[in-house]
């Protein structure tokens, strides 16, 4: 069978890092990496070519077509799905990924023959293979939901995995051609690896922990040290949603990776008190080029940090901060961005993080109810657009006290002065520093500015957009 795997673009309206970040879609170098030995597989990214598509349907004439999509890829997913039906209208369209798994409701539409749930990689495979040998239908394959009128029926449960060992390694010569033009903010040429998924946290907001049904499920450091010691780029991204959430094994990851002098460097989530818990640890880290960590520092005011479910103190923020300095790691510190903000906390947000040189990015969100998540469920009649482009947590979902017009205004010069900090902090401006994928970079700033210049008068023509629809 010949696959079609595609990478939708963001939707339009989206702001935030898909204006300053490309990642290669590990997701689907994984599925093919898993069905390419029975298979003909080609990958089109459209987050960084999105003429592709039509090129390469034309060259291609996929059987089969697999596309992901996060939250913000609804719309885009579907229109490539739409583009391909025009061009093999007898194909067999799939769709998983993140959402699909959390909300497959978003994805019941004519355009969608089978929505694949979970990590997928098993389910795909058999997708493909019974269609090679003409089976018409689907239902006997755990893991899918599949459309029947205006409704989704769903096949057999299939558990997830304990661990993500029995994936293969990544087949990253379907993004050969892409590969030069990835890149995370600053850092040139990167790779993505993911050495986990899940979370047993209980954060209200969390769409992951739903995802991986609250469970964390590993892969071994012997596969990971294989993986990282086969990748050409220097700078690592580790996406996974809480790589520290089992020390000992992070810990022989290290020592690994240490003994067998491999020399990258490293970004990756982690939580405060796991920081804190384990200050040797990222010790370690530091040695083997853990250079970066996102953390969910949340709120200043303590009300508001306990009311994420996050079960973490101030008196753990700052010690984590002050940990990482002392390491030479930095911080991406995310703060949510209450609806009654005003500039004073804002100011506030400023002068901690002036405190703490370990900051050297700010990321502000406003509290997202993500589609799947405990929060979702608990203000469902408040969300103002069902439009998921605006699901990007930068826009603000529901009814804010302070106007929504100055939120967006307030957010967008904080950014502001963040691009400013790490200008500074991170030694932009030295020449010697100089990458010409700065261009690119710049260029998503600006775009961003303007988005979150525009981001109210465009979130009113959708809810306005919705309105007329539903009368
Ligand atoms: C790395 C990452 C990014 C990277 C981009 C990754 C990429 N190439 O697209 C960057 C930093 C750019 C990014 C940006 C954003 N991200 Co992001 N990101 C992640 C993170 C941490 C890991 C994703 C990943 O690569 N996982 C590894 C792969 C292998 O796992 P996977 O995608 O789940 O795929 C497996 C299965 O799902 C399945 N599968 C996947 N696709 C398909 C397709 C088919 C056909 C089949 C059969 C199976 C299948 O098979 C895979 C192998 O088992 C996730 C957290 C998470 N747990 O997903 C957040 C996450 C996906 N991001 C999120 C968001 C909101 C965003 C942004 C909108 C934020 C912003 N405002 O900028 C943007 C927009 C997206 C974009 N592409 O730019 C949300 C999405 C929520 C949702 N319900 O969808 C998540 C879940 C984080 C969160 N806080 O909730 N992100
Ligand atoms: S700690 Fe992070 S990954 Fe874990 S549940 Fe909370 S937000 Fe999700």
């Amino acid at each position: 069978m010949k696959v079609l795997l595609i990478n939708p673009p963001c939707g339009i309206r989206t702001i935030g890092l898909k204006n300053l970040t490309k990642i290669e879609p590990l997701n689907l170098e994984l599925l093919g990496a898993t069905i390419k030995d029975r298979h003909e597989v080609r990958l089109v990214d459209m987050e960084v070519a999105p003429k592709d598509l039509s090129r390469m349907l034309v060259d291609f004439k996929p059987d089969i077509v697999g596309v992901t999509s996060e939250v913000v890829h609804v719309e885009t997913a579907k229109q490539a799905l739409a583009v391909t039906r025009l061009s093999a209208p007898d194909c067999l369209t799939v769709v998983g990924g993140h959402h699909p798994t959390v909300c497959p409701d978003d994805f019941l539409d004519p355009l969608i023959d089978l929505i694949v749930q979970g990590e997928g990689t098993e389910s795909f495979a058999e997708i493909c293979d019974a269609r090679a040998s003409g089976a018409t239908s689907y239902s006997h394959i755990a893991g899918l939901m599949i459309r029947d009128g205006d409704r989704l029926v769903a096949t057999a449960r299939r558990p997830l995995p304990l661990t993500l060992d029995h994936q293969p390694m990544p087949d990253r010569s379907l993004t050969s051609r892409y590969r030069s033009r990835y890149y995370y903010l600053w850092e040139k040429r990167i790779a993505a690896v993911r050495s986990s998924v899940g979370c047993s946290f209980p954060c209200v907001f969390c769409s992951p922990r739903i995802y991986s049904h609250g469970g964390f499920i590993p892969r071994s450091p012997e596969l990971l040290l294989e993986e990282i010691a086969g990748l050409e780029e220097e700078f690592i991204y580790l996406c996974d949603d809480h790589a520290f959430h089992d020390p000992d094994r992070m810990l022989r990851l290290a020592d690994m990776l240490l003994s067998a002098g491999i020399k990258k460097r490293y970004f990756t989530y982690a939580r405060v008190d796991s920081i804190v818990e384990n200050r040797e640890l990222f010790a370690l880290w530091a040695r083997a080029g853990l250079q970066l960590v996102m953390s969910g520092i949340e709120s200043l005011d303590y009300e508001a940090l306990k009311r994420t479910g996050k079960r973490v103190d101030q008196g753990q923020n700052v010690e984590a901060l002050n940990i990482l300095g002392e390491l030479g790691i930095g911080m991406s510190a995310g703060f949510l961005v209450e609806d009654n903000f005003t500039r004073k906390d804002f100011a506030r947000i400023d002068n901690f993080v002036k405190q703490h040189p370990a900051i050297i990015l700010t990321e502000y969100t406003p509290l997202t109810p993500l589609p799947g998540t405990v929060l979702h469920r608990k203000v469902k009649d408040d969300i103002i657009t069902e439009d998921r482009q605006f699901y990007d947590l930068q826009h603000f979902l529901m009814s804010t006290r302070t106007s929504t017009k100055d939120l967006y205004r307030m957010m967008r010069d904080a950014y502001g002065r963040v691009v400013w900090r790490a200008f500074l902090r991170v030694g932009l401006w030295k020449p010697s520093n100089w990458s010409w994928h700065y261009v690119k970079m710049i260029r998503g700033l600006v775009r961003n500015f303007f988005a979150l210049g525009q981001a109210d008068a465009e979130m009113k023509k959708a809810v306005a957009r919705q309105d007329s629809r539903s009368l």
